[in-house]
């Protein structure tokens, strides 16, 4: 998908503040730096719409882009960040659960994953918690860039082994840096609206 009509509507960290309308929303979730905010970048041909940082914790707030009046990514901020407070964690931990179990309009979440890892500890709760509320996923293992094309494949297996990964949820081999995967993920998006 060419994408040309891309918009911040909101930061949100209450649900009275998501946006109305009924589009279909796709929420990014990931370890804090993994590559949330350039894998958005990435897929609406921007380089800098979604603020990207080398320093992990960037992404605060739930940010809403609509893109093309057609569908919305959510931005979240990454999990296991170890310099942030007990207190942050909490409310973090709030606002994504209200966020995920609560949205109706919530069509999949695009669980984002170090290619070159096997997953975090953190990373397979989070797919836990999304198997638990029944909520389908679409896992990416991104950076690939980083790794050598004759082991993605090796790679892509530790990663499914590690999550213990449904039939039906997707693995797709991804990196912002050179936008492969980029059409694989649209038609998986494009699937399920
Ligand atoms: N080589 C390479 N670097 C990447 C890729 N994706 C992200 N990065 C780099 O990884 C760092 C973190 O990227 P972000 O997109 O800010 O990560 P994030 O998950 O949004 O981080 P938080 O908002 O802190 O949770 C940046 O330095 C990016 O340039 C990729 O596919 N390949
Ligand atoms: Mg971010």
């Amino acid at each position: 998908m060419k994408v040309n009509n891309v918009e911040l509507v909101i930061s949100a960290v209450r649900p009275e503040q998501y946006p109305e309308g009924g589009l279909p929303e796709f929420a990014l979730a990931g370890r804090s730096n993994v590559g949330k905010s350039s894998f958005i970048n990435r897929m609406i041909g921007r380089k800098a719409m979604a603020r990207i940082s080398s320093k992990p914790g960037k992404t605060q707030t739930l940010n809403f882009y609509k893109i093309e009046e057609q569908l919305f990514y959510v931005d979240v901020p990454g999990y296991g960040y170890a310099k942030v407070s007990k207190s942050e964690r909490e409310a973090w931990g709030k606002m994504i659960e209200r966020y995920i179990t609560g949205r109706d309009v919530l069509q999949a979440v695009i669980q984002i994953i170090d290619l070159r890892h096997p997953p975090t500890e953190d990373d397979v709760m989070m797919y836990d918690f999304l198997k638990h509320y029944n909520i389908p996923c679409i896992i990416i293992g991104t950076k690939a860039d980083k790794i050598p094309k004759g082991k993605w494949a090796k790679h892509k297996k530790i990663i499914r082994e590690g999550l213990e990964l449904e039939e039906g949820d997707p693995l797709i081999v991804f990196s912002s840096e050179t936008g492969l995967g980029k059409d694989e993920v649209w038609g998986e998006i494009l699937k399920r609206m």
